[in-house]
């Protein structure tokens, strides 16, 4: 029996929870935190174990950046361009590839740690498909823990046991163990995607990568010369496990144990990266051609504000959906999103800057050591040189906030239908009181979710269809029929999180301070935003919409990889019946079978 983690509180008092500011009790017991405004610089010590670790690997930082040439030794492409023969077609076709997962050593910024890769790449290969293609991947596992593979942004219609998620569409893949994703790219779907682990925080190490779909029906499509990836991550140089566990135990990612409380405080990264490179990565262009960039981040914990000096971007696609082209000079990017931008170049010719820089105001810890402004050359028309070239001179926003909604305009336009159904749910992080209040958790309402390795919901789901009683760490919202939900979300927390809705594209029809207000809270449904991925303010609301037309159990959870893993996730759990005829292969419930026995962790 999975543990109860409940929090007793009333936690839609957003005005105690301002007030209150830092760490204190109020009435419930209960004790709100104060996230911003907690600047803690990193210990010395956590500072010390970083280097003995750097000395005992034999590398001093900075002293790693001679890559080995060893086969188990992890290495980065350094093409970010894609093919331009790829045939863009609407006949459609099956496309495999084979993605061993392992644990291999690399140093991405010049740090060596072990990482777990795809096929001993970093990032993953990219998988380029066109709209309707059939899409298979043979998953090889050969990790010592368990996991599973996200396909993100992929609707999965009728195919939802191919998702990817562990303890909702399926078990962690076992250590020796391999799982064949199958389905097939709906044929309205294009644009700039990716995949990623999806079993606690283990994308964070590494395991992630670039998932391409063409479509000469894509309304950008031919409007520009040339197409490339540009891939922002963050970097740890510790194994995600070992931060994951410090960060939910009671002393706190830096040890200090604020007093006695742990107030929830993320691991802040290393270093950040482009295209899996902390320096040497490089774009080299054409003169006077268009470029699409198709800006992914594939990062835990950091928005990214990425700008180019001297060319202003031409914002084109939002997470699959096609813009109405927008001119800006720095485009925003929180964990998860994908923006794609032409970038002409028409300047003098010569190096220029590429900027992605780190919005490290939104972390709750300070990390010393951390270069938030990273950077790559971009040259054409010239032999590469370093660039001296001046950022633009406009002040950042420093709220770690998405593009105003008034800037996404959907190419096609589309305006949802009227909602037969709302549903309002709270976020927040709390101390639990069964710990003492020494752990913090992150709740949806009151539900901190934790995954099921070993029955995932849509197995409980598809055996006992819609009576299902789901235990005390699952949050999930059941649709027996197709209905249009109106979802609230209201962050009483005072950072901004990165939500993604698993199998859906939603309409963002509003956000703003404090708590969704029916009637006085202004919302657009005039071809409102389309989306798969979107930041919720800090104290503020926002409301989505979607359709309930996709059978299956859909996560919708926080992207922070740490939020996620503290239990920032729901579900929604559309159409029972279709759910309990789906053909589930034998060795999805084969692999839970092999959790139960023991056999595995994670
Ligand atoms: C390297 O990346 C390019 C562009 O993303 C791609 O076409 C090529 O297949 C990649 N090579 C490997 C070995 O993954
Ligand atoms: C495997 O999982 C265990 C338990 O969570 C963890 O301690 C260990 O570090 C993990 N191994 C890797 C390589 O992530
Ligand atoms: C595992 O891989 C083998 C060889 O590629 C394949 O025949 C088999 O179907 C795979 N099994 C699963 C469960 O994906
Ligand atoms: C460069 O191209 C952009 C986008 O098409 C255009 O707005 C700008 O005027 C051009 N600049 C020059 C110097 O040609
Ligand atoms: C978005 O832009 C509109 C129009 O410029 C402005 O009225 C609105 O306040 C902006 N919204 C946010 C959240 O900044
Ligand atoms: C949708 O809602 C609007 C505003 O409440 C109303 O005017 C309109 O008639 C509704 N449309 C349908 C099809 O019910
Ligand atoms: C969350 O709690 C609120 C207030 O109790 C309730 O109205 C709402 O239905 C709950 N949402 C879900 C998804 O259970
Ligand atoms: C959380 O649980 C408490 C006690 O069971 C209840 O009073 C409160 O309304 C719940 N809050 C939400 C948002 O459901
Ligand atoms: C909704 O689904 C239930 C169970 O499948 C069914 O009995 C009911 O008739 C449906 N309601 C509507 C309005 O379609
Ligand atoms: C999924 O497929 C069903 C049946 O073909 C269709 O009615 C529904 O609209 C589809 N949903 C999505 C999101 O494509
Ligand atoms: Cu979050």
């Amino acid at each position: 029996m999975p543990t109860s983690k409940e929090a007793s509180s009333n936690d839609h008092d957003v005005e105690t929870k301002v007030e209150s500011g830092g760490v204190g009790l109020n009435n419930t017991g209960v004790i709100p935190i104060k996230r911003r405004g907690r600047l803690f610089i990193i210990t010395g010590i956590v500072a010390a174990v970083v280097l003995v670790l750097a000395l005992a690997l034999g590398l001093g930082l900075g002293l790693g950046f001679k890559k080995k040439s060893s086969s188990n030794y992890v290495t980065t492409n350094s093409s970010f361009l894609l093919d331009p023969n790829f045939v863009i077609t609407s006949t459609s076709t099956t496309r495999y590839y084979e993605f061993i997962v392992s644990e291999t050593p690399g140093s991405p910024d010049g740090f060596e740690r072990p990482m777990l890769v795809v096929n001993n790449q970093f990032p993953g290969p990219l998988i380029e498909v066109n709209s309707g293609d059939e899409l298979v991947v043979n998953v090889i596992n050969q990790l010592s823990n368990g996991t599973t593979i996200h396909w993100h942004g992929q609707l999965q219609n009728g195919t939802n046991y191919m998702d990817g998620t562990s303890g909702i569409t399926q078990c962690p893949i076992p250590p020796g163990a391999n799982f064949t994703y199958r389905f097939t790219i709906n044929p309205n779907q294009y644009g700039t995607f990716w995949y990623h682990a999806h079993a606690s925080t283990q994308y964070t190490d590494g395991i992630y990568g670039p998932l391409v779909i063409h479509s000469p029906s894509e309304p950008i499509y031919g409007q520009y010369d040339r197409d490339a990836l540009v891939i922002l991550s963050d970097w740890y140089h510790d194994m995600s496990s070992g931060l994951l566990a410090q960060y939910l135990g009671p002393a706190g990612i830096d040890g200090s144990n604020y007093g006695g409380y742990n107030p929830g405080a993320e691991p802040p990264p290393d270093s950040g990266l482009i295209n899996g490179q902390m320096t040497g990565s490089s774009f080299d262009l054409e003169p006077n051609l268009r470029y699409r960039l198709r800006l992914i981040n594939m990062g835990t914990l950091t928005q990214f504000m990425f700008s180019v000096d001297s060319h202003v971007l031409s914002v084109v696609e939002a997470d699959g959906t096609s813009l109405e082209p927008v001119n800006v000079h720095r485009v925003p990017i929180h964990v998860a999103q994908r923006y794609s931008v032409i970038l002409t170049t028409n300047q003098t010719a010569g190096s220029y800057n590429v900027r992605s820089e780190m919005q490290s105001t939104c972390y709750k810890l300070a990390n010393p050591n951390l270069n938030t402004m990273v950077l790559s050359t971009m040259t054409y028309g010239a032999s590469p040189s370093t660039p001296n070239t001046q950022d633009w001179s406009d002040a950042l926003p420093a709220l770690c906030l998405d593009l105003n909604n008034t800037m996404i305009v959907p190419q096609i336009a589309m305006n949802p239908p009227n909602s037969s159904e709302t549903v309002q749910v709270s976020m927040s992080f709390q101390q639990t009181p069964q710990s003492g209040g020494t752990e913090i958790l992150a709740f949806m309402n009151n539900t901190s979710w934790e995954s099921d390795t070993t029955n995932p919901t849509i197995l409980q789901m598809s055996k006992a269809g819609i009576q299902t009683a789901f235990d005390s760490n699952q949050l999930v919202v059941v649709n027996n029929n197709v209905t249009v939900v109106d979802l609230i979300v209201d962050n009483y927390d005072d950072a901004s999180h990165p939500f993604h809705l698993h199998g859906h594209v939603f309409w963002m029809l509003g956000e703003g301070d404090g708590i969704y207000q029916p009637g006085l809270s202004q919302i657009s449904t005039i071809n409102p935003p389309r989306r798969d991925t979107l930041t919720i303010p800090g104290f503020g609301w926002v409301l989505i919409r979607f359709i309930t037309d996709n059978p299956g159990l859909w996560a919708f959870h926080c992207h922070i990889g740490w939020h996620m893993a503290a239990g920032l996730l729901m579900q929604f759990a559309s159409l029972p019946s279709e759910i309990q005829q789906f053909q589930i292969p034998s060795y999805l419930t084969e692999q839970c079978a092999q959790q139960s026995g023991g056999l595995i962790v994670n």
